[in-house]
Order: structure tokens, then sequence, then C-alpha cells
């Protein structure tokens, strides 16, 4: 799971990644902070109880004591990677902190739009913007109404759909030529070939052309092509290899009307928009990490930690950072990033496991892995999110709370736990 942060420079994308990643990195009130891009990792709780919980009432339905240190308040589990504490269970994501795009960066303007191949693999984008309305669209900072949030979102969109119908039309009569001697299947291997680097793959495009065709059916065949046709066809495959979400972001100094265009726009097409303040996500995970405060990440609250010794100018921090997350009902960050892959992206959990009654792995682990895999993954696509040579060597699998044997095409759901048989 990859999702990349793109946006204007200046609107927070850094702190954004700097919060959720619980990094170091510059942040800088003034445009192109960020050059080369940050990639690290951000952690979510799933919105189900780890599946550790269901292993507890197991072993207490079977007499067993559970041994689980009162710290982890209930959870039993050994993650791998992130954790679990009250059966809140943690796990990683890779976020992707980009450069700022500017209007005309496909024409070499700003730092131009090489920076967008850092984007490869993203699954999905969140488009910082500033909803505050203060910088402009090349994010210098000066002040009240600068620019309009749907100003930027549109250049944005803009300048994506650009970057690949310029790999696109660069050689459209080569590939084009391909599909009138070979049909539209040439067609499709001439635009994966020259998209794949992106991240796309036969049947993402396969798609894509089928709904361009149906959507335009006055459409001549495709070696007639212009431009500005190949444009509209770049668009669709950006849709679809991209699906863009926006985080309305500087909330925390925003009248609610500078942003709410963009987002009635937005929700009338079904998108995803929210208010966001990285800055206050940004305060409140530091002053977690100092000790100050309790702070779970995603929560509308926060406590002060009974050893704090806070002096005068911290107590005053930690109040404006309680009243902006009471004003905004939390900070957004954990929010979007949830919806965006468990509502949009239709991610579901899956606990693989090597031993199907106790839910361990070889080194006595208890669930140590919780892998987000898109809904409609069957048993063999969970494999091959292990290891390639587990799904090579797939022979059968157990849904490990049920008992039953599983084949390779059952399609799992969520919350499942899962050993599998392979060939080793
Ligand atoms: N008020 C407020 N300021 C914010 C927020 N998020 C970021 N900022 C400020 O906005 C400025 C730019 O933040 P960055 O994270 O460096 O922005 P960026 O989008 O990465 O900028 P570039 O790397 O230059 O493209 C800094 O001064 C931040 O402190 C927020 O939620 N609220
Ligand atoms: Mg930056």
């Amino acid at each position: 799971m990859r999702i990349g942060l793109v946006g204007k420079p200046n609107v927070g994308k850094s702190t954004t990644f700097a919060a959720l990643t619980e990094t170091v990195v510059e942040i800088a009130n003034y445009p192109f902070t960020t050059i080369d891009a940050n990639i690290g990792i951000a952690w979510i709780p799933l919105r189900t109880p780890c599946a550790c919980f269901n292993l507890v009432k197991r072993m207490e339905e079977n007499g067993r004591i559970i041994d689980s240190d009162s710290e982890r308040k209930g959870s039993i589990c050994t993650p791998r990677t992130g954790s679990c504490i009250e059966f809140r269970r943690i796990v990683p994501i890779t976020l992707v902190d980009v450069a700022g795009l500017v209007p005309d960066a496909h024409q070499g303007r700003g730092r131009g739009n090489q920076f967008l191949s850092d984007l490869a693999n993203c699954d999905a984008l969140i488009q910082v913007v500033d909803a505050s309305g203060t910088t402009d669209i090349e994010g210098n900072p000066i002040g009240e109404d600068a620019c309009n949030p749907e100003e930027e979102y549109d250049f944005l969109l803009h300048e994506l759909d650009a970057w690949i119908s310029g790999i696109l039309n660069d050689s459209w009569a080569r590939g084009a030529r391909r599909a009138q001697a070979e049909g539209q299947i040439a067609l499709v291997r001439y635009i994966h070939s020259q998209l794949s680097g992106l991240g796309a793959n036969e049947s993402i495009v396969t798609t894509s052309l089928s709904s361009f065709i149906s959507e335009n059916p006055d459409l001549d065949v495709p070696w007639t092509w212009k431009e500005d046709v190949v444009s509209q066809l770049a668009s669709n495959l950006r849709e679809k290899l991209f699906p863009v979400f926006v985080a309305a972001n500087k909330a925390d100094q925003a009248d609610p009307s500078k942003w709410m265009g963009l987002k009635q726009r937005i929700e009338e097409r079904g998108g995803l928009i929210e208010a966001t303040s990285a800055e206050t996500e940004l305060g409140l995970r530091r002053a977690a990490k100092a000790g100050a405060i309790e702070y779970r990440p995603g929560d509308n609250d926060f406590t002060i930690s009974e050893s704090a010794e806070l002096n005068d100018a911290q107590k005053k921090g930690l109040d404006a950072l309680s009243k902006r997350i009471e004003n905004m009902g939390g900070t957004g960050l954990i929010s979007l990033i949830s919806s965006v892959v468990f509502d949009r992206l239709d991610r579901i959990v899956a606990y693989p496991v090597q031993d199907e009654s106790k839910w361990i792995d070889g080194d006595g682990k208890i669930l140590p892995d919780a892998l987000l895999i898109p809904q409609g993954s069957t048993a063999k696509d969970l494999a091959y999110a292990v290891h390639t040579d587990l799904g090579d060597g797939f022979i059968r699998a157990t849904d490990a709370r049920s008992g039953r044997v599983i084949g390779a095409d059952h399609e799992l759901a969520n919350d499942d736990v899962v050993k599998i048989h392979a060939k080793t």
C-alpha cells in the first residue's frame, strides 16, 4: 500500500509526512522546501479489532489462562511490524512526499515534473491543498485570498493528466500503427509498455481503454486520434492509475467558507475531501514522543501525562492544540488516510499464520502479520502477498477460524486468519 502526497508548494505535504511517519524532514514557509522525495512508513489503525481478540476468546472458552501484560490492555499478538494495544492493531502504509508542483510544470516550470516518477506505483494520491488560501498558486505566502483551493485542485489534475498525456503522445503514432495491424490488444500492450514504469498493468489499461471508447462512441479508430483525444484518454487512465483524494489542510486557520466550493464539487462527483491540520498532528505526535501527553493518533482528544513537568509556554501550547482538535473533531489525517485505504481502495485485512490452531508462525509469534489486501483477493493472492515462493508453490489453504480447507480461488473476507499449504 503506497500513497503519494502531492500539491502546489508550501501547502503542508512535508508536515503531513513528518506527522504521519514521525520522522524529521525539512518544513518551511516558502516554496520548494522539498526537492528530493521523502519516503517513509505511516502507521494506521485497523477498523476492526485485531484477530487476537478472537484468539483470547477462544482460549478463555477452552479454560486457558491468558498471559497478557497490563500495558497491552488485553492484546496477546506479537506483530512483526507495528503494534497492538487493546486490540487496536496498527499496520504500515508507505507514504511518498514529493516536491511541489506549479502550473505548467509539464513544460518545465518550477521544478518541472520529472519528480512525478517518484509517485510510480502509488495506489492513490492525496492532494494537499491550502484551505486557508493564504499562499498563491506557486506557494508564496502572501496572505488572505492569495489563492482559491478550487484553482489548486484543477491545475494539479491538469498537470497530472499532462504528465501521462506527454508519455502517451510521445510515440502514439508507433503504438497506433501496431493497433492498425494487430487490433486492440496490441494497443493495450503498447500503452502498458509506455506506462508500466508508473505501475500500470494490462487490466487497468484494458478497463480504461474500453470505458474511454464506450464513453466516446463517435471516436474514429485509434490510429486517427489526434493529440487532444490521446490527452482525454490520458486523463481517463490517470483516474484509474492515481485516484486523487483531497486534504483541505491548514484548516485550523481557514474559514470553512474558503473551501466549501471545492468540497461541494468533489462530493457531488463522489470524491473524498477532508479538513486536516497537519501542523496540529505534528505538534501532538512530538508532545506524545516527549512524554508530555498521551495521544492515540486518530483520536480527537489527549490527556496530559501525570509525570509531565510542563512550563507555562508548554501548557499554553498544549492548550492551543487541545482547542484546535476540539474545534475540528481531530486533526483529520488518520481519518482521511483510513477512508482512502478502507473505503476508497477497498482494502481488507488478512492474517497469514503457519499453525491454524494456535494462530502462530514458525517461531511461535502470534498473528505476526496483518496484511492489507484488495477486496476480492483469493487465498492464492494472499500467498503471493506473503512471498512469491508461497504463491508459486500454493497447494491449498485452511480457514483457521472454521478449520475448513479452502482452494486457491476462494475469496477472502475481512479479518480472515489463513494457513497456506505450499510445496517448498
Ligand atoms: N496553520 C497551519 N500551517 C501549516 C499546516 N501544515 C503545514 N503548515 C505550515 O505550512 C508551511 C509549509 O509546510 P511544508 O510541510 O513545508 O509544505 P510543503 O507542501 O511540503 O512545501 P514544499 O516542499 O515547498 O512543496 C510551514 O510553515 C508549515 O508549518 C497546518 O495544518 N496548519
Ligand atoms: Mg515539502
